[in-house]
């Protein structure tokens, strides 16, 4: 126990340190700009959905608060929207994950926004996801953080 309470005082200092750095990421006004070639495509996990997977502001990520854009079609490549999805952001080699939650918005044409994800270390990061609503599946969208 007296592990797990200092991990996340750690984490804690880790992510203060990190937005001071870089103070101007996510949380603004307009929605992040992102690639149009996708970092990564993946099939849920009961096959229901494919996402596609962009990130900002970076792509390749890189740490710090990053943006994730979802697009969710159907198995013949029409969006859906109507999800719920629920994201937990961790990092599996560490058993840990990220002291803020992340807040997602539905956009339309199957486009989901999930702002304020807190990768604050490099290495293998997931966003394990869970998927209500319209479809009823689960996702582990996994990328590296440098
Ligand atoms: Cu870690």
């Amino acid at each position: 126990m007296r592990n797990v309470i200092a991990a996340g005082l750690a984490l804690g200092l880790l992510l203060l340190g990190c937005t001071g750095e870089s103070g101007t990421a996510a949380g603004g006004g307009a929605d992040p700009t992102f690639p149009s070639a996708p970092l990564t495509t993946l099939k849920t996990d009961h096959g229901a959905l494919s996402f596609e997977v962009r990130t900002a502001p970076a792509q390749p990520p890189t740490r710090g608060l990053i943006s994730v854009e979802i697009v969710a079609t159907d198995a013949n490549g029409t969006p859906v929207d109507g999800l719920d999805l629920a994201v937990q952001p961790w990092m599996p080699e560490m058993g840990h994950g990220a002291s803020t939650k992340p807040s997602i918005e539905a956009k339309g044409g199957g486009h989901y926004l999930i702002s304020d994800v807190a990768c604050f270390m490099p290495g293998r990061w997931e966003l394990r996801t869970t998927i209500a609503g319209a479809v009823k599946d689960s996702a582990t969208v996994a990328f590296q953080i440098h």
